[in-house]
């Protein structure tokens, strides 16, 4: 069950963040390992377990997600350099099953990713 992943437990307040942003719809906090010098997670409240699972009902809260990124990356001043990764299932290096995007910047980004 996706609520009972480790950010399900950090939505509840069971497990310690540092939460950079929240409102109604998702929250953001500093990924623990992070890949770059600025690697915020931002997730949705509700418990959807990959972007694959995901349905039509779920199209306003994805498109928050996404201007939420933004947002954030304005704030953490990374300006218009940064980039956001969502790692869909397992064999895409998906660790976490509660849906996340990667807000990754702070370094010169190569491209294509590993
Ligand atoms: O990404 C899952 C990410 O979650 C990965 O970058 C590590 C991060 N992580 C794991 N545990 C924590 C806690 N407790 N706080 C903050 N960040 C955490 P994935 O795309 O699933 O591989």
């Amino acid at each position: 069950m996706s609520e009972d992943t480790i950010f399900g437990k950090i939505i509840r307040g069971e497990l310690p963040a540092t939460v950079v942003y929240e409102d109604d719809v998702c929250m953001a906090f500093r990924d623990l390992y992070p890949a770059a010098p600025m690697h915020i997670l931002l997730i949705p409240r509700k418990p959807i377990p990959r972007l694959c699972d995901a349905t039509a009902e779920d199209q306003a809260l994805l498109g928050h997600l996404m201007l939420t990124a933004s947002k954030i990356a304005e704030q953490e001043g990374l300006g218009d350099k940064y980039r956001l990764v969502v790692n869909n299932g397992e064999g895409a290096g998906q660790t976490v099953f509660h849906l996340h995007l990667h807000i990754i910047g702070g370094r010169p980004l190569s491209w294509p990713p590993g």
